[in-house]
């Protein structure tokens, strides 16, 4: 018999909604989307007696920082200081209550998610895997694939990035770009051998497909599930959990210079690091407790990363419960359009 989430009775809820990068201002996008359904679901949930959190914070990792960092002069630091504020306050100006709004890159986090790493490290979970990757000689430093710049193979637009050209859409690796330039150096990148942990994801089919494909059919959104589906029948692939970049949570293991967490692995371990800064040793109970029941308010584009891949770590670590739901909206559309950063309404909040 398939146990489904119909059967299941909760003594406590632990709601969590996506963290924002911390590189620019909420919109009224992710307002309608995430946090208003989320703080409304954490309010009726109190109102009716029950004992409940709402986990919020900002993403203060990832490659995007960076470059914004870079442009700007300043360091990525300074960037995530600066927007952090600004959605925090908006989100205080707005009402929606958070039990916490934290941030990544707070020591506490940096510990949780390296230790996080660092047991499934040493109990072998991961795959090891040498590669191939571009490097810019003159910054010494491994390039992001946003930090190559190159003539896109399909259409011949001389500014592709390394992960897709965006006057044709395709997706590229950097090695498909036709003469490659660090946006870092303006030099010509080479290719150098580098190691990365991979999470091998195509180990966790079975398990997957049972817990969302016949556990939770009639009970996830149909967008959710339906995406779910196609990415398990495509077959999952390995994933690196690793990048080479100085920015985000260093690899916890020794000759790993330059390396950190790759910020998809380290975000979502913010809801759990966030939870234990709220309620120190108390922490345990609201995510490793099969009587508490863990929804994740998250807009369309992350649905993989919180229905398959942080399940799938917290299902290699085995201690902690799996999403009993994981709410997805669309974007909002107002007259047609869809609504862009440029529209935003934060920021007149903040002023
Ligand atoms: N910051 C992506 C986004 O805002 C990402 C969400 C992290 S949730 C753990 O779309
Ligand atoms: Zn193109």
């Amino acid at each position: 018999m398939v146990y489904t989430e119909k059967d299941k009775q909760y003594k406590r809820y632990t709601i969590t909604s996506a963290l924002p990068y911390a590189n620019g201002p909420v919109h009224i996008g992710h307002l309608a989307g995430v946090y208003v359904p989320a703080d409304v679901y954490a309010r009726y949930l109190r109102a009716q007696g029950e004992e409940v959190v709402y986990i919020g914070g900002s993403d203060e990792h990832g490659v995007p920082i960076t470059i914004k960092a870079r442009k700007e002069g300043c360091t990525p630091q300074d960037i995530v200081d600066r927007y952090h504020k600004i959605i925090k306050d908006s989100f205080a100006k707005l009402g929606i209550s958070f039990d916490i709004y934290s941030r990544t890159s707070s020591p506490l986090h940096h510990e949780t998610a390296a230790a996080f790493f660092k047991k499934l490290y040493d109990e072998g979970r991961f795959v090891e895997k040498v590669s191939m990757q571009y490097y810019d000689e003159e910054a010494q430093q491994f390039l992001a694939d946003r930090y190559i710049t190159g003539t896109c193979p399909r259409c011949g637009n001389e500014h592709a990035y390394g992960d897709q050209c965006e006057a044709c859409g395709t997706s590229l690796a950097p090695t498909d770009l036709i003469n490659p330039k660090s946006a870092l150096s303006g030099s010509k990148p080479v290719l150098k051998e580098t190691k990365h942990w991979f999470l091998p994801l195509d180990q966790d089919e079975g398990w997957l497909r049972e817990w969302i494909l016949e556990g939770h059919k009639s009970d996830w959104k149909t967008n959710v599930y339906g995406q779910c589906k196609s990415w398990i029948d495509a077959g999952l692939q390995p994933r690196a959990v690793t990048r080479d970049l100085d920015w985000g949570v260093k690899v916890p293991l020794p000759d790993t210079d330059g390396k950190v967490l790759y910020v998809w692995f380290d975000a979502p371990i913010g809801y759990i690091s966030f939870t234990r800064e709220l309620f120190g040793d108390d922490w345990e109970k609201w995510w490793k407790s099969d009587d508490s029941k863990l929804v994740h308010f998250i807009g369309k584009d992350n649905i993989v990363f919180h229905c398959i891949i942080f399940p799938s770590m917290l299902h290699a670590d085995g201690s902690y419960i799996l999403p009993a739901n994981v709410p997805a909206n669309e974007f909002l559309n107002l007259e047609g359009d869809k609504i862009s950063t440029s529209r935003n309404w934060a920021v007149w909040l903040h002023e």
